[in-house]
């Protein structure tokens, strides 16, 4: 890795990756979906033979409150304690975020309101293998919990064996999930959106997946509500002389060590310090348990940016739109005001990104691959919708009426009109 120029940086590398857009794969995933809408559990059991090789007709698909039971026994005390104190920041933070319903009466007699719901069944997807991450369950189903939603259903690909992992269960279980079905893919999503004899189609689906299940939900919205088609991991760390090579390192692989596709970028006015970090990813690498994945990350989509000052980092930041953002600068709130095209913002050296990841209390799913420019955080509001209310007196209809059929005249829709004149005719 070496130092590279802002004028020289190639910025096609480092931004607007997807899981990519193969017409072979989504035909696949288009001929998965059609096998289980189909042929409703039995294709599911026939593909997580195929897919995960293990045949669970003799046990169903959804797992038993005996297996939950048996998860808490084979997690530790102390994995359980700070899974229940970070339940308890992301729910303090998402119940900030509720807004509730209104109705506002008028002095002409009428009112006007919103009323705010909650989505009926919510979906959560959880990816199996080293992906299969407890922080993400309580990420996606707590923000539902706090929306209202009544049936939370989660599904994950089993283990050979046909278990799930049981860190998986007891987030499942102490965030508030109310079932778990044993299905991946996109078989799984095909579940969720369409529905089998064993488990009852959703009205939104959320959660990360590779890339089958990104395309299943990409070919599932519109039957369903989706929150996003998630990318690799990313972050963007603008720092000045005063932060420390070692921590930035750090933090760069905190992000690496997530997928191959990942991006961890630096930038910096000062080539020391991004000469100094770079060798300290080096030596940082040498003993990483997943050195292999973080380093094909860092050496294909990582960088090290020099800039003249930090304001061009600062510009350079909003332009990448990165998932996460760190500001390891001297007074970073002094450049809060000109953040705008990121999904979580982390400032200062005490707030490294893993803080955010697991236990502040902030969403962990987060906008990638440059959507930060227009979309948010996975929040409450997601898992709400909204009904407009109109309730109109008998003034407010007289005063309006006259301009109401107006306006639909000048639309050629007579009808309009006429119901609202209708009720003043004589
Ligand atoms: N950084 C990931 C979330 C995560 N990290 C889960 C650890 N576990 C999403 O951007
Ligand atoms: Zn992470």
């Amino acid at each position: 890795m070496k130092v590279e120029n802002l004028k020289d940086l190639d910025l096609n590398r480092l931004v607007r990756k997807s899981y990519g857009d193969d017409e072979e794969l989504e035909a696949r995933t288009a001929a998965i979906i059609k096998g289980v809408q189909a042929n409703g559990d039995e294709e599911i059991y026939r593909l997580t033979e195929k897919y995960d090789h293990v045949n669970l007709r003799l046990q169903g698909l959804r797992v038993s409150p005996q297996e939950i039971k048996d998860a808490y026994q084979e997690v530790s005390e102390d994995f359980l304690g700070a899974l229940r104190k970070a339940k308890k920041n992301i729910l303090s933070f998402h119940e900030k975020q509720k807004r509730t319903s209104w109705l506002e009466p008028d002095t002409d007699g009428s009112m006007l309101g919103q009323l705010l719901l909650p989505l009926k069944r919510v979906g959560i997807y959880v990816p199996g293998g080293t992906a299969s991450y407890p922080s993400s369950v309580l990420m996606n189903a707590l923000p539902a919990v706090v929306a209202g939603v009544q049936k939370i259903v989660m599904v994950s690909p089993p283990r050979k064996d046909g278990t799930l992992l049981p860190e998986v269960l007891v987030a499942a279980d102490e965030a508030g999930v109310t079932e778990v079905y044993k299905v991946g893919g996109a078989q799984g999503i095909a579940a969720l959106a369409y529905g089998t004899e064993t488990i009852q189609p959703v009205d939104k689906i959320t959660g990360p997946g590779n890339i089958y299940v990104t395309l299943a939900k990409k070919k599932v919205f519109g039957t369903v509500d989706i929150d996003m088609l998630a990318g690799p991991s990313e972050i963007l760390i603008l720092a000045d002389e005063s932060a420390l090579p070692q921590e930035l390192a750090a933090d760069l692989l905190s992000q690496a060590e997530h997928d191959r596709l990942a991006s961890a970028i630096l930038v910096s006015p000062s080539r020391e310090l991004l000469e100094q970090t770079i060798a300290a990813v080096e030596r940082q690498l040498e003993d990483l348990p997943r050195a292999e994945i973080a380093r094909a990350s860092w050496d294909t989509y990582g960088a090290a940016v020099l800039v003249p000052d930090l304001q061009a980092g600062m510009d350079l930041a909003n332009k990448i739109a990165p998932e996460h953002f760190e500001l390891v600068v001297k007074d970073p709130y002094s450049w809060l005001g000109q953040v705008h095209n990121v999904g979580a913002v982390f400032l200062g050296r005490y707030s490294s990104e893993p803080v955010g990841d697991y236990f502040a209390g902030p969403n962990h799913v987060l906008p990638t691959g440059g959507s930060a420019r227009f979309y948010s955080p996975l929040n409450v509001d997601m898992f709400m919708k909204k009904v407009s209310v109109i309730g109109y007196s008998e003034a407010a209809l007289k005063r309006d009426a006259q301009e109401i059929a107006l306006l639909a005249r000048s639309e050629g829709l007579e009808a309009h009109a006429r119901a609202v004149e209708i009720r003043f005719k004589d």
